[in-house]
């Protein structure tokens, strides 16, 4: 067998590295992540700082988006040009040298063996990570919150450390752009029909809080709220719409009484009656609203995706029956 028979059986490995200002080590990371991987990435998304020179200077290729649109983004990003490589599988690793890159044989070996679509480094599988216990308490209740919404169940919903196949890459894409990313991911594991694994890994806390943290998980927060409202608005809206509805007619029921016992109407009370009332009705009717397009755009696409096998298939029988 040839060096060049031997070298293409090899699987192509790429890693993605995301990364906003980041030049204390981003260097060193893509310097010890290169004797892993065949190819690096480094998405630059628009740091003020030197992490896009250093990257390239370590020898990663480059992406540079030219303002910062966050990591969700950056990934997508990162991805498109992943896919340029036909690789076997892109893994995923932050810049900040807080995952070990000696770690990626172990988080992209399920996709290699083909037992997983979608590898989640976990830092809560083994007890090597020493998280300051406010951090886990965060990232613990993040994982629950994520966990509970999407109905798949992970260990750590946060982790950045992640290996995906090929054909995971070609059905993700993202729609938050920022750091509710790997939430969002979640979501897309059943949704696409990906199968998933969890392994664990190493993190290191090297200095303090670079981002505030307290941003960081509001904004995890919003994002895992905002697929709940476009998958599920029946539940999203409907539920507090009933609530503010029951809360307006109890009020009202109140006013009612009090009219009947004193003959005094309480203004006060009827307005704040008034007020659940429209409130909720108004929560109900954007639910259903809501909902209703949420069925119908989901016949469309798949009239849309029938009808496009169909044509595919009759082109196929007419290539063989010319
Ligand atoms: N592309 C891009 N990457 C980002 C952005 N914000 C953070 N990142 C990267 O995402 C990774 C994780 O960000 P961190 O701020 O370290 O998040 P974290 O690890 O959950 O939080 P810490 O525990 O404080 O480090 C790092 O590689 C960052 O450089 C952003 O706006 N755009
Ligand atoms: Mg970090």
């Amino acid at each position: 067998m040839s060096a060049n028979e031997l070298s293409s059986s090899q699987p192509t490995v790429i890693a993605v590295i995301p990364a906003f200002n980041e030049a204390r080590f981003i260097g060193s990371v893509v310097l010890s992540t290169r004797r892993v991987v065949d190819t690096v990435i480094v998405v630059d998304d628009g740091s003020s700082d030197q992490t896009a020179d250093l990257a390239e200077a370590a020898g990663a290729k480059v992406v540079r988006m030219a303002e910062n649109q966050g990591k969700g983004a950056a990934l997508n990003a990162g991805f498109k040009r992943a896919l340029g490589f036909a690789p076997d599988v892109v893994v995923i690793l932050d810049a900040d040298a807080q995952h070990n890159p000696e770690e990626i044989p172990t988080v992209v070996a399920p996709v290699l063996a083909g037992r997983a679509d979608v590898v989640i480094g976990s830092r809560f599988l083994d007890t090597k990570s020493a998280i300051p216990w406010w951090r886990q308490m965060g990232q613990h209740a993040l994982t629950r919150m994520t966990n509970v919404a999407s109905g798949v169940k992970l260990t750590d919903s946060q982790s950045g450390f992640r290996a995906f196949s090929r054909e995971a890459l070609n059905r993700l894409a993202f729609k938050t752009g920022g750091l509710g990313v790997e939430s969002e991911m979640q979501f897309h594991l059943q949704e696409g029909g990906l199968s998933w694994v969890e392994v664990p890994i190493g993190v290191t806390y090297r200095d303090g809080n670079k981002r505030n943290p307290v941003r960081h998980g509001l904004q995890v927060i919003d994002s895992v709220l905002g697929i709940i409202s476009q998958r599920h608005p029946l539940l999203f809206f409907g539920l507090p719409g009933i609530l503010g509805l029951s809360a307006g007619v109890g009020f009202a029921m109140w006013v009612a009484e009090r009219l009947s016992t004193t003959h005094l109407l309480s203004v006060g009370g009827a307005l704040v009656s008034l007020v659940f009332l429209f409130a909720g009705l108004l929560l109900c009717v954007t639910g259903v609203i809501l909902h209703s397009v949420d069925t119908m755009t989901g016949r469309l696409r798949e009239d849309v995706r029938a009808t496009l096998e169909r044509t595919a298939g009759l082109g196929a029988r007419g290539q063989e029956n010319p």
